[in-house]
């Protein structure tokens, strides 16, 4: 195409915009192949494992090519469906699956007001199914696309606790002798109800939206050095052992306990401070050298930017889906790699094993990769999504099939329904000081 026929194509003139349509009819006349359009965008709301999953399928007009994506919210998944359904999905189809950036930056702002957890996860339902199929035209794992291989399996880390010391450094060592080297250590505070650990869940014969749960976090950052100092007696030192504090005690106690763990050696410790208050970082970086892991609960640049630019934490750990998907995320990747800051991409039951997968691409091709946390699928789990990343001696491992390389059954995704009554774990909303004052869950 020449000058002048380009020119007519666009048919420019002056200020007027350029033609995309005939642009884009003009090219793939060029290619010999009919513009490729977004047929269809489908929610599936699916709970093989008991956990809300929200993953979206996105169709084309090429017969059987179509992406998936994560879109779990777990806390809030039939707003997610609506967000999809009812507003993402007109916005886009018709439109060109292969424009991913330009798709994700006008979703982004579609919404005018943005950065939020709904709307966000509703992007990377969709943004993740375009990589996906990005890779399946293309013929290549998804990690091929994304640069290739830096590494030949993600090293990853498990979830151990216990009611007792000796509890937590059983299940530590079942996951040690299992060949993982990093392992999350919890432990329950007796009478209280401690994240990570299968401690009481307040009256069932309450009911659910006033089911309170009791935490006292003084008695919890007394406690945690205590478990460490055990761990190290009794796991050794070369294990790599992480903690996290979910956000659960008064910023100044965090700093105290991170302190007071630099002798245990932790790989990281996660989520010292909620994110309404990351302006307590630069005083935590100033007092301890204990390495620092937040971001799952991240929505916005403005949250994370400050805190890799001055290297306030060590690992940046959010939930891919969170922050609007693949586009974002490998971004976030590339800039943290500049500031030393490494990947830990949150990887719990309630990311999809799409969500999985997609981390797994991306630790396989990060530099600046930390450690992928992960989780074991249960067979309704790796039946609903043929294609699972693996787990083997410690490794994520996923398929080399085009794209994300994972698919699913709607069939037998439709099997598992979500519940709806409750629509969510209301304990999220009722955790609560002995004298009845909400905490961060
Ligand atoms: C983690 C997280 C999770 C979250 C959960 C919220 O480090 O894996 O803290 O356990 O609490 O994903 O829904
Ligand atoms: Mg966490």
């Amino acid at each position: 195409m020449n000058r002048r026929q380009w020119l007519a194509a666009a048919g420019l003139a002056g200020s007027q915009m350029l033609n995309v349509r005939a642009l884009q009819a003009a090219q793939s006349a060029e290619r010999g192949t009919a513009p490729l359009k977004i047929t269809d965008v489908r929610t599936i709301l699916t709970a093989p494992a008991g956990i809300r999953l929200v993953v979206v399928k996105v169709l084309t007009s090429e017969a059987g090519l179509y992406g998936l994506g994560c879109a779990t919210f777990t806390q809030r998944a039939r707003v997610v469906e609506t967000a999809i359904d009812r507003f993402l999905k007109p916005f886009l189809i018709g439109k060109d699956p292969t424009r991913i950036e330009d798709t994700w930056q006008s979703a982004f702002v579609s919404s005018y007001w943005r950065n939020g957890p709904v709307l966000n996860n509703a992007i990377s339902g969709v943004d993740m199914a375009l990589w996906d199929i990005l890779g399946k035209r293309a013929k290549l794992p998804l990690y091929e696309l994304l640069g290739g291989k830096v590494r030949e399996a993600v090293e990853t880390y498990r979830h151990a606790s216990g009611s007792s010391f000796e509890e937590a450094a059983a299940a530590v060592l079942k996951y040690k002798d299992q060949g993982y080297r990093y392992v999350r250590a919890q432990v329950a505070v007796p009478g209280s109800a401690t994240y990570g650990t299968s401690g009481p869940r307040g009256d069932q014969s309450t009911p659910a939206n006033q089911r309170t749960q009791v935490w006292e976090p003084a008695a919890y950052v007394r406690l945690v050095p205590r478990l460490f100092e055990h761990l190290r007696k009794t796991v050794g030192e070369d294990l790599e052992l992480l903690h996290d504090i979910h956000e659960r005690v008064p910023p100044i106690l965090a700093i105290q306990l991170a302190k007071d763990l630099e002798p245990y050696r932790l790989f990281f410790l996660e989520d010292p401070f909620a994110p309404e208050d990351i302006g307590y970082f630069r005083h935590l970086r100033a007092q301890t050298s204990t390495p620092i892991a937040m971001g799952e609960l991240f929505n916005n640049t403005n949250e994370w930017l400050p805190l890799v630019s001055e290297r306030l934490i060590d690992f940046i750990r959010v939930h891919l889906s969170q922050v609007g998907g693949l586009t974002m995320a490998r971004k976030m990747a590339a800039l943290c790699e500049f500031f030393r800051v490494r990947t830990a991409w949150h990887g719990p039951g309630d990311v999809s094993p799409v969500g999985h997968a997609a981390n797994v691409h991306l630790d396989l091709v990060a530099p600046n990769f930390g450690i992928q946390e992960a989780k074991e699928f249960n067979q309704g789990e790796q039946d609903v999504f043929p294609g699972c990343p693996v787990l083997r001696d410690g490794y994520y491992h996923v398929t080399d099939k085009p794209g994300l390389g994972i698919d699913l059954d709607e069939k037998l995704a439709a099997r598992f329904p979500i519940r709806d009554d409750p629509s969510f774990d209301m304990f999220w909303g009722n955790v609560r000081r002995r004298d009845g004052t909400i905490v961060t869950p």
